[in-house]
């Protein structure tokens, strides 16, 4: 029996059976919600998240930096709340649908706030100049003390794996909303299934085939039909993800901004756990050697298009 063919023949987790069959995982009670709140006013106590965040024009063209932009270590707003971490970090409905899926030696690869931002808190000088870009990370123009959260106006279906080239799918996104998500408020949208085709490069390959269905190809890899889920919660709400399943935001339409949480947790290297199982049933690759083609060697958008905006 092949390595590949031994690890399917043993009983998957109902975790790890999410992951397979759909490419993600939504914990059925979220986590708490109080945790949540608690932690997102100490987040709104730091800053305006509002016009006020954002450099001007002329300061931005005078220095365009595009690379190093997001939160790093020692400029990571999240870790200086690790104290207030546990109604994540301890639930242990989570510690068990990570342990499912990566075993329990389980490692941090990143955790951080990501914001959308809504429209109403864009410059309009900014909103001309990234209408219709597929990645509107917008860490290029905020100012630099700002760029210890991730802030977002949209971005368009990818893969996790985008971030790690040369890298296997051995980890999954965790992600944890912190106040009430509505349809209105920058929602996650996920392509059920759409990991079965594995790691495949940036922008993607849809076409629309129904109200909520999608033609998904990888290249040579073939291709399969995948119906859109738009991920819609309370506070607390968990959700996660593997590192090839294609989800994106439209940008945020409400008022206001949508604060979350993003985790990273990977599978001990030369450990096996559920996700290889998961894996070992890819009809694609594991890794990328180059994950998008949408930047220039700047970091600057090359591409203008965008998918997510027509779901
Ligand atoms: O929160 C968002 O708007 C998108 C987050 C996301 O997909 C990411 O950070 O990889
Ligand atoms: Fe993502």
């Amino acid at each position: 029996m092949s390595a590949a063919r031994d690890l399917r023949s043993m009983p998957l987790h109902p975790t790890t059976d999410d992951f397979d069959r759909l490419g993600y995982h939504v914990f059925a009670d979220g986590v708490d919600a109080d945790g949540a709140a608690a932690l997102l006013s100490k987040i709104r106590a730091t800053r305006g998240f509002d016009e006020r965040l954002f450099q001007s024009e002329a300061e931005f063209d005078a220095d365009p930096v595009y690379v190093g932009v997001n939160p790093r270590d020692g400029r990571n707003l999240l870790d200086t709340f690790a104290g207030d971490l546990a109604f994540v970090e301890r639930d242990p409905a989570v510690i068990e649908g990570l342990t499912a899926v990566l075993g329990g030696g389980y490692q941090l690869l990143n955790r951080k706030i990501v914001c959308g931002v809504p429209a109403s808190a864009v410059p309009a000088w900014l909103k001309r100049r990234i209408t219709d870009n597929p990645v509107n990370n917008l860490g290029a123009y905020v100012k630099p003390a700002y760029r210890d959260v991730t802030y977002f106006y949209g971005i368009d279906f990818h893969q996790d794996l985008i971030d790690y080239k040369d890298r296997e799918a051995d980890f999954v996104t965790l992600y944890i909303y912190l106040h009430p998500v509505t349809a209105r408020d920058a929602p996650l949208y996920l392509l059920k299934g759409s990991h079965i085709l594995g790691g495949s490069i940036f922008p993607h390959d849809l076409a629309r085939s129904g109200p909520e269905a999608w033609t998904y190809r990888n290249g040579g890899y073939g291709e399969t039909e995948t119906t859109q889920v738009v991920l819609t919660g309370q506070a607390g709400f968990a959700a996660m993800w593997h590192a090839c399943t294609l989800h994106g935001t439209q940008p945020d339409a409400a008022d206001h901004e949508r604060i979350s949480l993003r985790y990273l947790m990977a599978r001990r290297p030369g450990t096996r756990a559920g996700i290889d199982q998961v894996n070992a049933a890819l009809n694609g690759p594991l890794s990328l050697t180059a994950t998008r083609v949408d930047l220039d060697p700047a970091g600057a958008a090359v591409l203008k298009a965008n998918t997510v905006l027509k779901a």
